[in-house]
């Protein structure tokens, strides 16, 4: 079959409209829920159904668009991302799989090539979890993997998940209706910006992803004493912001020094009452650890729990840790990483094998269905920041290749 290439323009054209939606001078900040989130996913629904598509939301807010295949009774072949970014964001991130799913399938449509397999494009609720520390709510639900705490979870500002969920056309309580089971689905194809810097350095257009990292999220609860900045002596005082603020530079010391687990972040701080002339009575400290040896989590849980007692020991302090969520590590089936090398090579480009160091939607739908990801390059290695940027033609590149990728699927599944 003479190469069914995909309309380049169009693609960077709908990303670039659906960047419009949560857009701010310092970056993007389209997150799960907001009113941006819920207009681009409105506009969202609005290509699909240009594209052919059947659309409808499931009881986890996720949007499916299905096209019928030549035999509708196989399982669907899957294709999707997240379009919710990190507070300041990229406009890459998730975007790209997504709009890439519906480039895809709006040139089949428009060449009048119809698959064997139905074709499901998905947009998954909340893959980056910022707002309520349960990341990959949408994936989650649909590979069955929703536990108690997802359904209680309650944002900063108070509002619950599932009233969170039925802005989106969700209802939580009927999360487990949106679970799949092994079988559903023929396969799962998430096209995505590396987000790191290995291909943009190397210079390859398309990776093929061998793993997902695993990840532990925790909250660290410091309480002191809250006191006068000026009368209370430096030997009588329990200062949270200054336990803090050793953790801060022992945690970053377990991965880039004693190499306990690959990466170690701390990227969130609260202080209270954070004036200037008072001494922190309290501190929550947002921690996560990563790495594709969940063994490795386990030791950095292990340590991350001694210098906490530590700190009570040598700071006054009391310090709660909050185990908020394990992600596992999931590896990609080498048959699939050889589909997308293949696909990567009829659309005209080199691979290289990359892990992948951000968590993604694809690691929840590992639980129910074979799955396989594709990279293109972040210039800079850059994301989860406004400088995030990918280029056109990369981007037109990864949505060839994911192309290619379903076409060659279709006929092997
Ligand atoms: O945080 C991550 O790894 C992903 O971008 N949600
Ligand atoms: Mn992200
Ligand atoms: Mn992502």
């Amino acid at each position: 079959m003479p190469g069914i290439a995909i309309n380049a323009t169009r693609l960077n054209r709908t990303l670039d409209e659906l960047g419009k939606f949560g857009e701010t001078p310092d970056g993007m900040n389209r997150l799960a829920f907001s009113p941006a989130d819920i207009a681009s996913r409105e506009y969202t629904i609005g290509l699909m159904r240009q594209a052919g598509l059947e659309t409808r939301i499931d009881t986890a807010g996720n949007i499916i668009g299905r096209r019928a295949g030549a035999d509708d009774s196989l399982p669907p072949i899957a294709l999707g991302s997240h379009t919710d970014t990190v507070p300041l964001g990229g406009k890459y991130d998730g975007a790209l799989g997504v709009m890439g799913a519906i480039e895809v399938i709006k040139t089949l449509d428009e060449q009048g090539h119809q698959t064997r397999h139905p074709i499901e494009a998905m947009v998954f609720t909340n893959e980056e979890g910022t707002r309520f520390h349960r990341w990959l709510i949408g994936s989650r639900a649909m590979a069955g993997l929703l536990e108690p705490e997802d359904l209680t979870a309650i944002d900063a500002e108070g509002v619950t998940l599932a009233q969170r969920m039925t802005d989106i056309g969700g209802d939580l309580s009927r999360a487990d209706e949106a679970a799949r089971q092994p079988g559903d689905l023929a396969a799962y194809f998430e096209l995505h910006i590396e987000q790191g810097p290995y291909l943009y350095r190397s210079g390859t257009p398309i990776g093929v992803v061998t793993g997902i990292t695993g990840r532990a999220v925790f909250e660290l609860e410091i309480s002191g004493m809250s006191n006068h900045a000026g009368t209370t002596p430096m030997n009588e005082r329990r200062d949270a912001l200054a336990a803090a603020a050793k953790l801060v530079v022992q945690i970053q010391k377990m991965a880039a020094e004693d190499e306990i687990c690959r990466v170690a972040t701390t990227g969130a701080l609260d202080i209270q009452p954070n004036a200037v002339n008072v001494i922190p009575g309290r501190a929550t400290v947002g921690v996560e650890f990563r790495d594709l040896d969940m063994a490795a989590l386990d030791t950095a849980e292990r340590e991350l729990t001694r210098l906490a007692r530590q700190a009570e020991q040598q700071d006054g302090v009391q310090i709660a840790i909050n185990r908020h969520r394990f992600t596992d590590s999931v590896p990609i089936a080498p048959t699939m990483q050889e589909w997308v090398a293949e696909a990567a090579q009829r659309a005209g480009f080199d691979s290289e094998r990359v892990p992948s160091g951000a968590g993604h939607d694809a690691q929840a739908i590992a639980a129910i269905a074979p799955m396989a990801m594709l990279f293109v390059p972040s210039v800079g290695g850059i994301s989860h920041a406004i400088e995030e940027y990918s280029t056109p033609e990369a981007c037109a590149n990864g949505t060839q290749t994911l192309l290619e990728l379903l076409l060659l699927a279709d006929q092997r599944l």
